[in-house]
C-alpha cells in the first residue's frame, strides 16, 4: 500500500511540530508548505534527518508552491499570524482572512479529496472562510480547537483531583476563545461526573470555577508566558489525534469546529461540538443535552462566533 501523504501549510511553530510528530507516529510522507523561501526547506531537511535516528521512512519536503501538495491525503492548516501578547485572536482576522483565501485556493487547485483540518485563529472564523474558499464539502474540512481546550481542561483538572490524566475525560463545547462551554456535567473521572465529585468534597465550585476560568484563558496564559509566540506542542498533538481519527477511520468523538445546519440550533456556522471522526471525515455530528447554564452560556459563544463572521464577510465581499 501506497503510503499516505499529509500536507503541512505553514511551516512555523506548530507546522514543525506537525511534521516532526506525522514522522515519529509513521503517518506518511510530508509536504511542509510556507510563503517564506528556505524555512520550510531547511525544517524539512532537519526533520529528515531525525530519520536514520528514529528509524523512519518518510519523506519530508519543504515547498513553496501549491502543486507540491496534489493528492495530499490530510491537510493541516496553520499559515498565518500567531498572536502577539495583548492581541486578542479576533485582531488576526483581517490578516488570516487572506491567508485562507489563498491556501484554499491552493487546496482546491490541487488536493480537493484532502481531509482539511484548520488550527489558525481566529478559528471558528477562519475554518469557515476556509470552507468557503475551498469549495470542498463540509465534512472534510474541520476546525482544532476542542482537542486542545478539553486537554488544558482535563490537564487541570488531573492536578486537582491528583488522579492520573488518563481517567479525566472533559467536554468542552462552543467557539475557540474566551466564550468556550466546558459542561462539568460531561466531564468525568472514570466516569464521575465533576459535579459530583464536588459533592464529594474531592474539590469546591469556587476551584473548580477557577479551572473553567483558567481553561477558557488557557492560550492567552501562554502567550503571557512565551512572549514570542503562542502554544505549539499540545495544540499539534490535538491536530494530529484528528489526522489520526480520519487516516485510520477510527470513528473516534472528538471536540472539533464543525460545521452546524441546523445542529444545536445553529445554521451556517462552525462551532465546536463533539463529532465522529472516521474514513468520512466528520461522520456525525454528536447532539447531547444541555441543562439550562450550558445552553445559555453556548448560545453567547455562537453569537461571539457570528459576530466574526459578520467581520469577515466585511472584510471580503467574496464571501
Ligand atoms: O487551538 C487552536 N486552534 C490554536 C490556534 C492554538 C494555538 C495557536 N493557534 C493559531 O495557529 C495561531 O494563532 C496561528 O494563527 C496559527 C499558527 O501558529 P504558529 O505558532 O505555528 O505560528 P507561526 O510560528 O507564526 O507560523 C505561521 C506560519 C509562518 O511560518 C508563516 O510564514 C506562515 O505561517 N504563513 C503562511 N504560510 C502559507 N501561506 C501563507 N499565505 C502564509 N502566511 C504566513
Amino acid at each position: 500500500m501506497a503510503r499516505k501523504k499529509i500536507a503541512l501549510i505553514g511551516a512555523g511553530n506548530i507546522g514543525g511540530t506537525l511534521a516532526h510528530l506525522a514522522a515519529l507516529k509513521g503517518l506518511g510522507d510530508i509536504v511542509l508548505f510556507d510563503v517564506v523561501e528556505g524555512v520550510p526547506q531547511g525544517k524539512a531537511l532537519d526533520l529528515s534527518q531525525c530519520g536514520p535516528v528514529e528509524g523512519f521512512d518518510a519523506t519530508i519536503t519543504g515547498t513553496n508552491d501549491y502543486a507540491d501538495i496534489a493528492g495530499a491525503d490530510v491537510i493541516i492548516v496553520t499559515a498565518g499570524v500567531a498572536r502577539k501578547p495583548g492581541m486578542s485572536r479576533d485582531d488576526l482576522l483581517g490578516i488570516n482572512l487572506k491567508v485562507m483565501k489563498a491556501v484554499g485556493e491552493g487546496i482546491k487547485a490541487n488536493a480537493p479529496d484532502a481531509f482539511v483540518i484548520c488550527i489558525t485563529n481566529p478559528l471558528d472564523a477562519m475554518v469557515w472562510a476556509l470552507r468557503e474558499f475551498s469549495g470542498l464539502p463540509h465534512n472534510k474540512v474541520v476546525g482544532m480547537a476542542g482537542v486542545l481546550d478539553s486537554a488544558r481542561f482535563s490537564h487541570f483538572l488531573a492536578d486537582e483531583f491528583k488522579v492520573s490524566v488518563k481517567d479525566v475525560n472533559s467536554f468542552v463545547l462552543g467557539g475557540h476563545g474566551d466564550t468556550m462551554v466546558p459542561v462539568l456535567e460531561y466531564s468525568t473521572v472514570s466516569g464521575i461526573p465533576v459535579t459530583d465529585l464536588i459533592e464529594m468534597g474531592m474539590s469546591t465550585k469556587e476551584r473548580v470555577d477557577a479551572i473553567v476560568k483558567r481553561t477558557r484563558g488557557g492560550g492567552g496564559e501562554i502567550v503571557g508566558l512565551l512572549k514570542t509566540g503562542s502554544a505549539f506542542y499540545a495544540p499539534a498533538t490535538s491536530g494530529i489525534a484528528m489526522a489520526e481519527a480520519y487516516l485510520y477511520d477510527q470513528k473516534r468523538v472528538l471536540p472539533c469546529a464543525a460545521y452546524l445546519s441546523g445542529e444545536y440550533g445553529v445554521d451556517d456556522l462552525y462551532v465546536g461540538v463533539p463529532v465522529v471522526i472516521g474514513a468520512g471525515g466528520v461522520e456525525k455530528i454528536v447532539e447531547v443535552k444541555l441543562g439550562a447554564e450550558a445552553k445559555a452560556n453556548l448560545q453567547v459563544s455562537v453569537d461571539a462566533v457570528k459576530e466574526l463572521l459578520v467581520a469577515c464577510k466585511g472584510i471580503d465581499e467574496t464571501l
